[in-house]
């Protein structure tokens, strides 16, 4: 739990230029295309010295989860909810990224805002942070640092429910098509190597996978959560594998590369297809892919975060305590459910 100690000071009037200043820096010419702009120069008024300064450093842009993630950020802290937010996309560098935190620092930002990219090395400059009194939020992934104190809350999802679901939903679709005994070769494609998600969704599926022992897992590959790596490295797999049952994809993004890999390769997938295949994230074309029976299930992570930053924000902001961790709604959407909610996905 944490308790804001005290009000912060509200020095907007002075930080405005050197906000806009540090923006431009950070940000740079290059602008994705969720970039939420700061304001201009001739738009900082009085009216913005009772914004909350915000800095948010997110990890990369590597999927449309990830995209889906900076929309809902970018929405949620923005001007017309009371923010000033300070963005910053750290393309998959985790040294960009604590150069990032340490520009928010530098700028006496109220609040820091991050989605870590891997789970390690990130004590340093937290404490940097805390010595500068600023709070920090981590969004999306976990971090492993020797004093949680380091950090206020997270306000992600469950990536160890996510892989165990991948697991439990096999063991009962294999028991209900009279498989549960047969030998099933399984290949893993996982996300960025050292991120939480990576590890705990690995271990949430090993440990569904470690009571079967028909199951075998040839190979966990890295893919890095790209559709261009998903397609590289299944097709490295089906060269070396004759016999692969099924398919379990960290991300709906590496999924759709391993099907065009293993569609070139003549082979189909999903319900009554030569590969089963489980994903996760479950974003828009992949439900659609769900619904079309090319993949079999897909394990929901959910990327609109947004709206709970923010509330934890205002809570803090009011002086009051706030939970450890704040983990978003998932489900589990199979060709049985999924079009129920094809209509509502935005993302
Ligand atoms: O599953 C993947 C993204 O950290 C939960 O990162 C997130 C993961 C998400 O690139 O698509």
């Amino acid at each position: 739990m944490w308790v804001m100690s005290q009000m912060k000071l509200k020095h907007k009037a002075v930080l405005g230029l050197m906000v806009l200043a540090a923006a431009v820096l950070l940000c740079g010419c290059k602008m994705s295309p969720f970039y939420n702009p700061v304001a201009e120069e001739s738009d900082i008024d009085d009216d913005e010295e009772n914004l909350i300064v915000v800095g948010i450093s997110q990890l990369g842009s590597e999927s449309v989860w990830r995209s889906a993630n900076t929309l809902s950020i970018q929405s949620a802290i923005s001007k017309e909810n009371g923010y000033f937010p300070i963005y910053n996309n750290a393309r998959q560098k985790q040294e960009k990224q604590i150069k990032a935190i340490r520009g928010f620092i530098s700028q006496r930002v109220d609040y820091i805002v991050f989605a870590p990219l891997v789970e390690d090395g990130w004590d340093t400059i937290l404490q940097e942070a805390k010595d500068a009194d600023i709070p920090v939020i981590l969004m999306d992934r976990k971090i492993s640092v020797e004093d949680e104190s380091l950090y206020v809350t997270r306000v992600g999802t469950d990536a160890r429910k996510e892989g165990e679901k991948a697991g439990y939903w096999l063991e009962e679709e294999l028991a209900r098509t009279d498989r549960g005994t047969d030998d099933i070769n399984i290949v893993v494609l996982q996300g960025t190597r050292g991120s939480s998600v990576q590890i705990d969704r690995t271990a949430g599926f090993y440990f569904v996978a470690d009571k079967h022992e028909n199951w075998h897992i040839l190979e966990q590959v890295d893919a890095d959560f790209t559709t261009s790596k998903g397609k590289e490295v299944m097709e490295q797999m089906l060269k070396k594998y004759q016999d692969i049952d099924v398919l379990m994809s960290q991300n709906d993004d590496m999924t759709f590369g391993a099907i065009e890999a293993i569609n070139d390769a003549g082979l189909t997938t999903g319900i009554n297809g030569d590969i089963m295949v489980i994903s996760t994230d479950a974003v828009y074309d992949a439900l659609l892919k769900v619904k079309d029976g090319i993949i079999n299930a897909d394990i929901e992570c959910n990327p609109e975060q947004g709206e709970l930053v923010s509330e934890v924000i205002q809570k803090l902001e009011r002086g009051e305590t706030v939970k450890k961790e704040y983990i978003v709604d998932e489900k589990v959407f199979t060709i049985d459910n999924v079009d129920q909610y094809l209509d509502t996905r935005t993302y």
